[in-house]
């Protein structure tokens, strides 16, 4: 920690009411250079308080940058994780308002709910693969409160990964039913092909993504509880949307996840 704990609130409620304003700001380590990876989560954890305490709950936990696409257009090298609330949630089929969000785009991810808690260090995809109730398909629209976009690892970890809404399909698959290494999702916007991939795009196993992320609550005395919905990534680039867009991801096996931006 390089910050003390006045400054991580303070930097907390500033992202915080950046997000429920509509309004970008500049990455944070402009401000704290010597920002590190603790201070970063403790920011996330404050915003995570505060949400809460609005009478928010919970809604799973995801990881980010987890696929080489997303690395290569982020210009990262590492995943992150954060997590979602119930209000982020919105139908599938449904309708997304833009009004409220800065510069959104949206990534599809494949997607689990646990039936056993994970605890790291040592978690590994076996270990993942046992504990996997049941996997679901979802579209994630990210929202990074920095302007253009524009972030490094730390600024991001701050800014909750980007988190804004997630939409979940209806289909759910138990995980000895499916290939989640060569399960093909397609991305259309406006009935147009825009991105694709092959789960193994997320770290080679969308089960390696959730392995890290309880390797790296693990670190910090804690564990995914069992029932616990996790976002493993998106398995291609995020693609911008604006009002008026359709947006429809096909999963193999596992349907379809369709919005409109209105
Ligand atoms: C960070 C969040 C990335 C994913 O699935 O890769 C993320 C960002 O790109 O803004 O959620
Ligand atoms: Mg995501």
């Amino acid at each position: 920690m390089t910050l003390d704990a006045f400054t991580l609130e303070q930097l907390a409620a500033h992202l915080d009411s950046a997000e429920q304003q509509t309004r970008d700001v500049v990455k944070i380590t402009d401000e704290h250079p010597d920002l590190d990876w603790d201070d970063a989560y403790a920011i996330q954890d404050g915003i995570r308080r505060l949400r809460l305490a609005r009478g928010q709950r919970l809604a799973g936990l995801k990881a980010g940058l987890t696929s080489f696409a997303k690395m290569k257009q982020m210009g990262v090298d590492v995943p992150v994780f954060g997590f979602v609330t119930d209000d982020m949630a919105r139908p599938d089929g449904g309708e997304i308002a833009t009004a409220d969000l800065i510069h959104p785009k949206v990534e599809a991810e494949i997607c689990v709910v646990t039936k056993a808690p994970l605890r790291g260090p040592g978690c590994h995809v076996g270990a993942v693969m046992a504990a996997i109730d049941f996997v679901l398909p979802a579209v994630e629209v990210i929202d990074s409160r920095y302007r253009d976009f524009k972030f490094d690892l730390k600024s991001v970890i701050a800014d909750n990964t980007s988190a804004a809404r997630f939409v979940v399909g209806g289909q759910a698959r138990p995980v000895d039913a499916l290939d989640l290494r060569t399960l093909g999702v397609v991305l259309e916007k406006n009935g147009r092909i825009v991105a694709m991939a092959a789960g193994a795009a997320v770290l080679g196993h969308p089960a390696a993504a959730v392995a890290m992320l309880a390797n790296h609550l693990g670190a910090r005395g804690q564990e995914i509880p069992a029932g616990t919905f996790i976002m493993t990534g998106g398995v291609t680039e995020a693609i911008a949307v604006e009002a008026g867009d359709h947006v429809c991801a096909r999963f193999q096996d596992l349907g379809s996840v369709s919005m409109r931006f209105v």
